[in-house]
């Protein structure tokens, strides 16, 4: 079993009730987590035990209070127990949990999702990011009758099998190199370039002429770190899939109704044919959807032959949560422009922050999305991220944490802002690194 306390010296963690929940967490479940990054293990030290949480803040089974930055990695965009929602949830509650039966609301969900995000006729709802992806990835196979795909380096578009070659997220932070259970038969399959290298991806087309059915890409990379696509990458990405009828398709699993109502496609004006999106549209509810053409998604069961099902999706209680939290979204434009203005706060007074001590820094951002890595270079792909003082990011974390300031627990996390933090959260979170920074 492993001990809260290897290390680092995490003395003010000992006998926490998070501590102590841990230990009895690890007889039961592997590793005492439900999914690994929030073991703790590359930061070191115990999981914190999360009892509530409400607007920025998060609260532990210890009674300690912390600004949220996971904001369950993504979400929570107007943060945590926004009213609506929860009331919304609790008034649907009553009419069933689950149906396994077509209902009006899977409709309403799907028509504001095809209002907000562009390029897409037809949406179909499953429950959660692995899974939208995963089915993305059939449906281009079977569209196209080709079966390789490129992925980038540090991408992750969640834990099905041929996604878990060179990925970013948990595999990154636990520097699995090979995940034991993914048959090479299946690895072969999935190509890899770096991430904003073209001439790499041209390689890869040129190699395999005729046989890629599809490009994955998070056109923001938020699974190792928070890394930006170059000036004209996506561009041509998209260029190279018209010519090859390649099928493009945009994991917005992170950037989705976050960057901005039509997410990254929007907010870059870069069109995808088909799009993946994740908890963001569940509110937090485990949700997931992917979307596109119609001449794309017309092959999906049953109208088409490419199978793809599932008990839960389109679930009551996930889409009115996802309803809810999509309407206030495309009805209050003002939120986008709110959240770019703290990200941008914050970037600003991170850099004083952290410039006083001469530590090499970079920090990346595009709206809610921003990561600092401690590097001297740029940071634009997953080589730079794994090069990056990464031992220093966990003593920063952790530094972080005891000041009260919830980052994610990994060099490989993008951190995510809500619209609940004010500019007192941001400055405590400013003067928080400036301590961390000079003490550490
Ligand atoms: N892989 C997730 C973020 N990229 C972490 C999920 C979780 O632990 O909840």
């Amino acid at each position: 079993m492993r001990q809260p306390f290897e290390g680092f010296n995490f003395s003010f963690q000992v006998n926490t009730k998070s501590s102590q929940l841990f230990e009895r967490a690890q007889r039961s479940i592997p590793g005492g987590v439900n999914s690994p990054v929030r073991a703790f293990k590359s930061v070191g030290g115990t999981p914190i035990f999360i009892k509530k949480a409400e607007g920025a803040y998060l609260y532990d089974e210890d009674g300690n209070r912390y600004i949220d930055y996971i904001n369950s990695w993504g979400p929570m965009i107007l943060g945590h127990a926004y009213r609506p929602l929860v009331e919304a949830i609790k008034e649907k509650v009553n009419d069933s949990t689950s149906f396994g039966a077509p209902t009006e609301l899977e409709i309403k969900v799907a028509e504001l999702i095809k209002a907000m995000a562009p390029n897409i006729d037809l949406v179909r709802m499953v429950n959660s990011g692995t899974e939208a992806c995963m089915s993305a990835i059939r449906l281009a196979r079977g569209y196209t009758g080709r079966n390789k795909f490129i992925k980038f380096e540090g991408c992750y578009h969640g834990h099905a099998d041929p996604f878990l070659v060179k990925a970013g997220s948990g595999v990154a932070t636990l520097e699995i190199q090979a995940v034991p259970g993914v048959t090479e038969g299946v690895a072969i399959d999935t190509l890899t370039a770096p991430f904003n290298d073209i001439n790499a991806v041209k390689k890869l087309v040129a190699d395999n002429q005729g046989e890629i059915a599809a490009i994955i890409i998070e056109p923001v990379a938020g699974n190792m770190g928070c890394i930006l696509p170059g000036p004209g990458f996506l561009q041509t990405l998209r260029d190279i899939c018209t010519q090859e009828k390649i099928v493009l398709i945009f994991d917005e699993v992170m950037t989705g109704f976050r960057l901005s109502p039509g997410g990254a496609q929007e907010k870059l004006k870069i069109d995808a044919d088909l799009v993946t999106f994740g908890k963001v549209i569940g509110g937090g509810m485990p949700v997931g959807a992917f979307g596109g053409k119609k001449e794309i998604m017309g092959n999906i069961a049953p109208v088409g032959k490419v199978y793809q099902a599932g008990t839960l999706s389109g679930n009551p209680i996930a889409m009115i949560a996802g309803f809810t939290l999509l309407e206030t979204l495309k009805n209050t434009p003002a939120i986008y422009n709110e959240l770019e203005e703290k990200g941008a706060y914050l970037e600003k007074g991170l850099h004083t922050a952290l410039k006083k001590f001469g530590r090499d820094y970079v920090i990346n951002r595009m709206g809610s999305m921003i990561s600092v890595h401690f590097s001297k270079g740029p940071v634009k792909n997953f080589d730079d991220a794994a090069a990056c003082d990464n031992q220093f990011f966990n003593k920063f974390f952790h530094a972080m944490l005891k000041s009260g300031i919830y980052l994610p627990p990994s060099a490989f996390e993008s951190w995510f802002l809500s619209n609940a933090l004010s500019y007192g959260d941001l400055d405590k979170t400013i003067s928080a690194a400036e301590k961390a920074v000079h003490t550490v």
